[in-house]
């Protein structure tokens, strides 16, 4: 059993998407078992994406991630890491698989819908920014 950390960014949020992205996780069997929908604060974003800082999106993607509310959630199962990746699919929705949410509901890379932490430490890292 394994934790993640998964965000449905504020674009989804704005869309009306929340309801359709959280279902496709619970469809895959795993569990929700934290969730709430906040606004992040600039340093919990920038401590969220500290990998990325300096790079030429940086400022952009903080003013994305902090322009309306996220869901936020603690997601468990079975490689929940890897399978909740998995159904975000790869980060530019014009690259991203059909069938999963970036893919279908996504069509560019400033808007891209949702978050999930990439490692088992980046999830207890990134759990840690955004519940205490
Ligand atoms: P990931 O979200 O699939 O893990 P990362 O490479 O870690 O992708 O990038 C973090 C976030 O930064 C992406 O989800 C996307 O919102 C944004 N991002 C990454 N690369 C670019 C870019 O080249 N232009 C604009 N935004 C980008
Ligand atoms: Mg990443």
């Amino acid at each position: 059993m394994e934790r993640t950390f998964v965000m449905i960014k504020p674009d989804a949020v704005a869309r009306g998407l929340a309801g359709r992205i959280i279902s496709r996780f619970e469809d895959a069997g795993l569990t929700i078992e934290r969730m709430d929908m906040v606004s992040l604060t600039r340093e919990q974003a920038g401590r969220n994406y500290a990998e990325h800082e300096g790079k030429p999106f940086y400022d952009g993607l903080i003013d994305y991630v902090t322009s309306g509310p996220v869901v936020k959630m603690v997601i468990s199962g079975e490689g929940a890491v890897t399978i909740c990746r998995k159904l975000i699919g790869a980060t530019d929705p014009a690259e991203a698989a059909p069938g999963t949410i970036r893919g279908d509901l996504g069509l560019v890379l400033d808007a891209n819908l949702a978050h999930g932490s990439d490692s088992a430490e980046s999830a207890e890292r990134e759990t840690g920014i955004f519940f205490g």
